[in-house]
C-alpha cells in the first residue's frame, strides 16, 4: 500500500491499525469473518471504476464485457451453491436485499410476520425503526419461553391469527436449526409467501451442514460476508416466477450502478465456497462452536436454549450477575471482540442487554481448533465471572498467546 501511505497517511494508518486490531484480538462477532487475499484483490480491483447499470447483456453503458463476465460467474456460482432458478447479486447489502423482496412482493400496509428482534430476529424483519416496520404492518413470532427455541405450533397459531402476506424466516441471533419445510407449510396454509433471510447460516447451507431454504422459499436473501466468508454485500435467490420482478426492483427500482468490484469479490468467494476445503472449514466452525458452548456451560455459564446447533451462541451473562454491556467491555479489555445482545424475554434495554453473542467463523478461519476453544472458554468464563474491578491482565496475556499462535492467513505487513 505504498501509494496510499504517501497519498493519504491518515487513512493508511487507520487501515494498518485495523489490521493490527484484527490480528491481535480474537473476533467472536458471529457475523464477521476473514476474507481470503483473492477476495480482497478482487474487491480492490479496477472493477470499482466501471458503471454497469442494468444486467449482463443488457447494460446502459458501453465497455461492460468484463463486468458482464464476473456478474455471470457470480450468478451461476451462487445457483450452483444453493440451487434455485434465478440469482441477483447486485444488492449492496442484506438490508436492501430484504427491502427489494418486500417492494416486489408486497403493497404498503400488507402484513409481514418475522421473528421478534429481541428473540434473535433482525431489524429488517419488521422492526418499527426500520422501513420494513414502517411501510408494512409487522407482526412477530417468538421463541418458546421454556425451551428458548422456535415452536412451530406457536408460529402456526400466530400466522393463523395475523394472516400475513409474507412470512420471514431467519435470524441474526438464533443458535438452533431452522425447519424451513415447516415454515413453507404454514405459509401455504395461510396464503403467504415465504422469504428466508439465511445470512447467518449461508456458509453452513453451502456446505450442506444446515437445511437449505431454497427449495422451500419464494425468496431467499443473504449477505455474503458472514459464514459465507465473502466481501460485504447481499444477494437474492428466487423462482422463475419472481425473477423479472426482483431484477426490476433491485435496478432500477432501488439501486443505481452495481458495485462491480464487490460482485467480482462475491464471484471469487462463491468459487472458494464450491471447493471441498470449504466444507471442512464449515465443519470446523460447527465443531468449534460446540466445543466453546460445552466449555462455557461446564464452567457455569447459562447459554440460551442450552447450547448451539450452528456457528453462534448466546450467553445469558445476567445469570452470572453482569449485563451484556459490561460483559462486552470486560471481554474487550482482555482482547476478545463480541457484541452485547438481547436474550429472549430480556428485561434490559437493547443498549444494555442481558447477553452476549459469540460466534466461531472468524477464529476458525485463522486456525483455532478444539484445545484453543477450551482455552477460550476458560478465558471468557473467568472474565465474566470475575469480581467487579478484578485484574483481568492475566487473561489478556492468554488471549495474546492464542492470537500470536494463529496469525491471520494472508495478512502481509
Ligand atoms: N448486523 C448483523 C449481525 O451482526 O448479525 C446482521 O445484519
Amino acid at each position: 500500500m505504498a501509494d496510499l501511505a504517501s497519498t493519504d497517511p491518515a487513512v493508511f494508518q487507520a487501515i494498518r491499525a485495523e489490521e493490527f486490531r484484527q490480528q491481535s484480538h480474537l473476533e467472536l462477532i458471529a457475523s464477521e469473518n476473514w476474507t481470503s487475499p483473492a477476495v480482497r484483490e478482487a474487491v480492490g480491483s479496477v472493477m470499482t471504476d466501471k458503471y454497469a447499470e442494468g444486467y449482463p447483456g443488457r447494460r446502459y453503458y458501453g465497455g461492460c464485457e468484463n463486468v458482464d463476465t464476473v456478474e455471470d460467474l457470480a450468478r451461476a456460482r451462487l445457483l450452483e451453491l444453493f440451487g434455485g432458478d434465478h440469482a441477483n447479486v447486485q444488492p449492496h447489502a442484506g438490508a436492501p436485499a430484504n427491502l427489494a423482496v418486500y417492494l416486489t412482493a408486497l403493497k404498503p400496509g400488507d402484513t409481514i410476520l418475522g421473528l421478534e428482534l429481541s428473540h434473535g430476529g433482525h431489524l429488517t424483519h419488521g422492526s418499527p425503526v426500520s422501513i420494513s416496520g414502517q411501510l408494512y404492518h409487522a407482526e412477530h413470532y417468538q421463541v418458546d419461553r421454556e425451551t428458548e427455541r422456535l415452536d412451530m405450533d406457536q408460529v402456526r397459531d400466530k400466522a393463523r391469527a395475523v394472516r400475513p402476506q409474507l412470512i420471514v424466516a431467519g435470524a441474526s441471533a438464533y443458535p438452533r436449526t431452522w425447519d424451513f419445510a415447516a415454515f413453507r407449510a404454514i405459509a401455504d396454509e395461510v396464503g403467504a409467501l415465504l422469504m428466508v433471510d439465511m445470512a447467518h447460516v449461508a456458509g453452513l447451507v453451502a456446505a450442506a451442514l444446515h437445511p437449505n431454504p431454497v427449495p422451500w422459499s419464494h425468496f431467499v436473501t443473504s449477505t455474503t460476508h458472514k459464514t459465507l466468508r465473502g466481501p460485504r454485500g447481499g444477494v437474492i435467490i428466487t423462482t422463475h416466477e419472481w425473477a423479472k420482478a426482483i431484477d426490476k426492483t433491485v435496478f432500477p427500482g432501488l439501486q443505481g450502478g452495481p458495485l462491480m468490484h464487490v460482485i467480482a469479490g462475491k464471484a471469487v468467494a462463491f468459487h472458494e465456497a464450491l471447493q471441498p476445503s470449504f466444507r471442512d472449514y464449515q465443519q470446523q466452525v460447527l465443531a468449534n462452536a460446540a466445543r466453546l458452548a460445552t466449555g462455557l456451560s461446564s464452567r457455569g455459564l447459562r447459554l440460551v436454549s442450552g447450547g448451539t446447533d450452528n456457528h453462534l451462541m448466546l450467553v445469558d451473562v445476567k445469570a452470572s450477575g453482569i449485563t451484556g454491556k459490561e460483559a462486552q467491555a470486560r471481554l474487550a479489555e482482555v482482547g476478545i471482540t463480541v457484541n452485547k445482545n438481547t436474550i429472549p424475554f430480556d428485561l434490559e434495554k437493547p443498549t444494555v442487554t442481558s447477553g452476549v453473542r459469540l460466534g466461531t467463523p472468524q477464529v476458525t478461519t485463522r486456525g483455532l481448533r478444539g484445545a484453543d476453544m477450551e482455552e477460550l472458554a476458560d478465558i471468557i468464563a473467568r472474565a465474566i465471572q470475575a469480581p467487579h474491578g478484578g485484574d483481568l491482565s492475566p487473561l489478556a496475556a492468554r488471549v495474546k498467546a492464542l492470537a500470536d499462535a494463529h496469525p491471520l492467513p494472508g495478512l502481509s505487513r
